[in-house]
C-alpha cells in the first residue's frame, strides 16, 4: 500500500496513514466504482424514476454544468423524465435576508414530510454567481430537515445570469418531481428580478415579512405584492406577537387595494413563528385551499401551461443574448463601438443596428 502513487481521492489511503478499522474495504470499493461510471441517460432517467437521490443529484449537475457536451445530455434526461413531472405543488418564497426563511423552510418542511408529503428545497440566488456560496448554503438552518430521508436541499445553481441561474433552477424541478418528490419549495431572496423569475415557475408565491415599526409598507415593492398569494408575518413570538398580528392587519388592508387576481384568489394574511411553530400548519391549510380553488377553476393548469411557454422564450433570449455577447468579434467591434457612442459620433440605435447585423452576418 505505501508504494502507492499518491491520489486526490479522500478515499485512498496516503501512505504511512493506515485507514481506520471503521472503513470498510468493500464500501470503499463499491464507491470508488460507483464514481467512476458515467452513468447514460437511459441509466440516469431510471434512477430518477426510482427516486435514487444520487442519480438525481447527477442528473441536476448536469443541468447546471456550462460545458456543451452535457447539454444534449440533459436535455435527454429531462425530456424523458416531463411525462412523469408535473403531479406536484410549486411553492415560491421570498423576504429579505434574515426574515427567516430558511428558519421558515426547516418548519414548514418538516410539517409537509410529516403528512407524508416529499419536500424538495431549491433556490434561486443570483448572488451566488458572485459569492460561489448560497443562500441554503446555511444547511444549519435546516438541520433537520437535511437529515429527513423524505427532504431533497439543493442549493442555488451558479451562472452568468438570473436568467441562466433560473432556468437550471426550473429545469431542475422537473427532474425532483420525476423523482417522486410532490412539494417543491423555491426559496429566493428580494434581491433583482429574482422574485419574478422564480413566481415564473410556481403555483403559490408566498411572502414572508417581519414586523416593522408600524411603518410595514415602506420600503416594499408593489410588484412584489402583487405577486404574493399569502404574505406571512414571520417571528410572531415573544414580545413580538402583537406587533406582528398589527402587522398584519395593515398587510390586509393594502392588500384589499390591489385589483382582483386572475386566479380568483384573494390573496391572505398570516402570522407564524418559524422557531415556536406557530402558525405553520395554517400556511399549508392556506395552500391547499388555493390548490382546490384554483384547480377547481382550471387556472392551476392554464398557468402552468402559460409558464412553460415563458420559459421557452426566457431560454431564446438569455441563449441568444448570451451567444450575442461572447462572440469574439463582437467583443472586439463592442469595445471600438462603445467609444464612438460615448463621443457621439454615431447614435446608440445605429451603432446597435451595425453590431447586429454584423453579428447576423457572422452567423
Ligand atoms: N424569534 C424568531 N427568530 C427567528 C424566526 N425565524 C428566524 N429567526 C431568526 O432570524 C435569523 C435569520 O433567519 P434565517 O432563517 O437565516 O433567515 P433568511 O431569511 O433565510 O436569511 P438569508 O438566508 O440571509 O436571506 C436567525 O437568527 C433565526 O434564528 C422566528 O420565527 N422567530
Ligand atoms: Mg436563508
Amino acid at each position: 500500500m505505501s508504494s502507492k502513487k499518491f491520489h486526490p481521492s479522500a478515499l485512498h489511503e496516503k501512505p504511512g496513514i493506515p485507514a481506520p478499522e471503521t472503513i470498510s474495504g468493500y464500501a470503499v470499493q463499491h464507491i470508488q466504482k460507483f464514481r467512476k461510471l458515467q452513468p447514460s441517460a437511459n441509466e440516469l432517467v431510471a434512477g430518477i424514476l426510482n427516486g435514487n437521490i444520487t442519480a438525481l443529484s447527477r442528473a441536476i449537475t448536469l443541468v447546471e454544468s456550462t460545458s456543451s457536451a452535457h447539454l444534449a445530455k440533459a436535455n435527454e434526461v429531462i425530456t424523458s423524465c416531463l411525462p412523469h413531472a408535473n403531479k406536484s405543488v410549486r411553492i415560491g418564497i421570498t423576504g429579505v435576508p434574515g426574515v427567516g426563511k430558511s428558519t421558515f423552510i426547516e418548519a414548514f418542511g418538516k410539517y409537509l414530510t410529516g403528512l407524508g408529503k416529499k419536500v424538495a428545497v431549491l433556490a434561486v440566488d443570483p448572488s451566488s454567481t458572485i459569492s460561489h456560496g448560497s443562500i441554503l448554503g446555511d444547511k444549519t438552518r435546516m438541520e433537520e430537515l437535511v437529515k429527513d430521508e423524505n427532504a431533497f436541499i439543493r442549493p442555488s445553481a451558479s451562472g452568468d445570469t438570473l436568467g441562466g441561474v433560473a432556468r437550471k433552477t426550473r429545469e431542475t424541478i422537473t427532474l425532483c418531481e420525476a423523482a417522486g418528490f410532490d412539494t417543491i419549495i423555491i426559496e429566493t431572496v428580494g434581491v433583482g428580478q429574482s422574485e419574478t423569475a422564480v413566481h415564473s415557475m410556481v403555483d403559490f408565491f408566498l411572502l414572508l415579512k417581519i414586523s416593522g415599526a408600524g411603518d410595514e409598507l415602506q420600503g416594499i415593492k408593489r410588484g412584489i405584492m402583487e405577486m404574493a398569494d399569502a404574505i406571512v408575518i414571520n417571528k410572531a413570538d415573544g414580545d413580538n406577537v402583537k406587533r406582528a398580528h398589527l402587522a398584519k392587519v395593515e398587510f390586509n388592508r393594502a392588500l384589499h387595494l390591489f385589483p382582483a387576481k386572475k386566479s380568483g384568489w384573494t390573496p391572505t394574511t398570516a402570522a407564524c413563528s418559524a422557531i415556536t411553530q406557530e402558525g405553520i400548519s395554517e400556511v399549508w391549510t392556506t395552500i391547499e385551499k388555493f390548490l382546490t380553488l384554483t384547480k377547481g377553476n382550471n387556472y392551476f393548469f392554464e398557468k402552468r401551461k402559460e409558464q412553460n411557454q415563458y420559459w421557452m422564450l426566457e431560454t431564446i433570449n438569455e441563449q441568444l443574448k448570451s451567444n450575442f455577447f461572447s462572440n469574439p468579434g463582437i467583443q472586439q467591434s463592442m469595445a471600438v463601438t462603445k467609444k464612438a457612442v460615448q463621443n457621439d459620433e454615431i447614435s446608440p440605435f445605429a451603432a446597435a443596428q451595425k453590431l447586429l447585423e454584423t453579428y447576423f452576418k457572422k452567423e
